[in-house]
This record gives structure tokens, sequence and C-alpha cells, in this order.
């Protein structure tokens, strides 16, 4: 893929575990490679069109100076998602920093960590079965929308839909968002339980009634079965109320399972 890179910046900082790292500081050499899909200014020969490694420079070179971080793997996550953030054009930034002078007692040339930002899609679904149900799904819309890091792509239509595992509760509105982000999937799962909860929602009954639930679907690239977090969720193909609303969106075509209603709303959020 199309690259460009800064290699060896010699830059003073004070990231360290230890107190006297925080105090004196020392040098650190930090390598980024940013990759992008289409790379405008290597065909129309502008500066504008494309990013500028000196601009780049100058921001690795403030924040090395500035962070006060324990890790250096920390500082090149720091670095790579700043970069990616300020740059549309890049889909992957990876970052490379070295602490030659790491305080061992030993013979070594580095010590050193890189770190991989990088932009993936994402499918993240909704539902609300209590109060203003549609308002609630706006809302939610809304602060995922104002999220750095998260990019609003596409949404589907809203549907009625039949409560499935616990029966005794209002129908729901359903439907699923797709986004672009650089967020790590935990990071993501946090950002959307913050809203669920900034949202009103009270977790009592285990698949109960609900102000708004924010599940993520799946994520480019990423498997992952935790306690926690499992990516891709896994009762997605059970489910007709996230089917549907996947097909909306061109990202299922399998079947789906009937037993429970799933009416079309006609409503539709503009994004
Ligand atoms: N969510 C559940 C359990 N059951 N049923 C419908 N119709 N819609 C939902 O969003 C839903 C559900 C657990 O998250
Ligand atoms: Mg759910
Ligand atoms: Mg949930």
């Amino acid at each position: 893929m199309n690259r460009i890179s800064l290699k060896e910046m010699k830059l003073f900082g004070h990231t360290g575990c230890l107190p006297e790292e925080k105090r004196d500081g020392q040098y650190f050499y930090v390598s980024i490679d940013m990759f992008f899909p289409a790379l405008k200014g290597a065909v129309t020969d502008q500066l504008q069109d494309t990013v500028n490694y000196a601009e780049v420079y100058d921001m690795v070179q403030s924040l090395v100076e500035q962070s006060n971080c324990n890790l250096i793997e920390h500082l090149a996550y720091e670095i790579g998602r700043r970069v990616i953030s300020e740059y549309d054009q890049i889909s992957k930034v990876s970052v490379l920093v070295k602490k030659p002078g790491a305080p061992i007692d030993g013979v070594f040339e580095d010590m050193e960590a890189m770190i991989e930002v990088k932009r993936r899609e994402a499918v993240i679904s909704f539902g609300s079965n209590m109060g203003d149900r549609e308002q609630y799904i706006r809302q939610a819309v809304d602060l995922i929308s104002r999220q750095d890091g998260i990019r609003i792509k596409d949404i589907s239509a809203l549907y009625e839909t039949e409560p499935v595992g616990y029966d005794d509760q209002d129908y729901f509105l359903n439907g699923c968002l797709k986004i672009e982000t650089y967020l790590e999937p935990y990071e993501l799962l946090h950002i959307l339980q913050r809203i669920e909860l900034d949202l009103g929602r009270q977790r009592t009954i285990k698949n109960g009634p609900r102000t708004v639930d924010l599940d993520i679907l799946l994520m480019s690239g990423v498997r992952i079965d935790t306690p926690e977090l499992t990516i891709p969720h896994p009762r997605m193909y059970e489910r007709a109320f996230v089917l549907i609303p996947l097909k909306d969106l061109g990202m299922y075509a399998g079947p789906v399972p009937d037993g429970k209603e799933v009416l079309p709303t006609g409503i539709r959020f503009e994004v």
C-alpha cells in the first residue's frame, strides 16, 4: 500500500516508569509509517492533497516532549491515535518508539514498542422498548456520531419488533448502524455502555425492557470471545430483528429465522 514514513526522529521526552526517568528525561527514536489506500497528492503533486510530513514531525515532537506516561507502547499509541485522527486519508498508521537509554543494567541496543492504529468498519445494533423509543434511538445515534474516532457511514430503517428472550415486555424499535472507527473494540464497548447509562439504561432483568441497548455486532478483522465482549455477536444469526436491518445495510444476505414479528416502520434517520 502507499506509504509515507518518518524514520528515527530523535526526540527528548520524559516517558518512563521510574521517577528519575520522569525527572531527567531521555532521548527516544520514533518512526512512523502512514498508509493510504489512495494518495491524491501522488497524482496531483500538490501539498494540500497529501499529508505534510513536516506537520507530522511537529505533532509527534510535541507529543513526545509533553507526554509524561509510563510506557513506550502507550506513547506510541497516543502518537498513532493523534496522527490518524488528524488525517482522513490515512487508513493505518504504525508507530515505533525506541528507548536506547532504558534504565537496564545490561547490554542492548534498544528497547522498543510498535503499535498499529487502523480504521475498521463496525456494525452496532440498537434497540429500545421504553418511553419515547424513537427519541432514545435518535439521541443514541447522535451521541455516537459526536464521539472522537467514530464516523457514521450508514443506518438501516427502524423496525417494530416482537420481544425475543423475555416475552412479558413491550415491542422494540430496532435497527443497525454502520460506522468506521479507529477505536479498539473495548474502547468502543465502553463508549456504548456510557451512552446507554447516560440515556437512563438500568440493568435489572436479563433481556428485559431498556431505554436503549447498543451492541457491537461485527468489526472487520476482529474476533473476540471473552466474558465482557464477544465479536461477532454470539446470538446475531438467531435474531430476525438484527438480520433484517443488516440486510438494509447490504451486510447480510442469508436466511432469516421466522417466528417473531419484525415490521417495517418506514422511519429512517438521515446520517
Ligand atoms: N434485545 C434483547 C432481547 N430481546 N427482542 C427484540 N425484539 N429486540 C431487541 O432489541 C431485543 C430483544 C437483548 O438485547
Ligand atoms: Mg442486546
Ligand atoms: Mg446489550
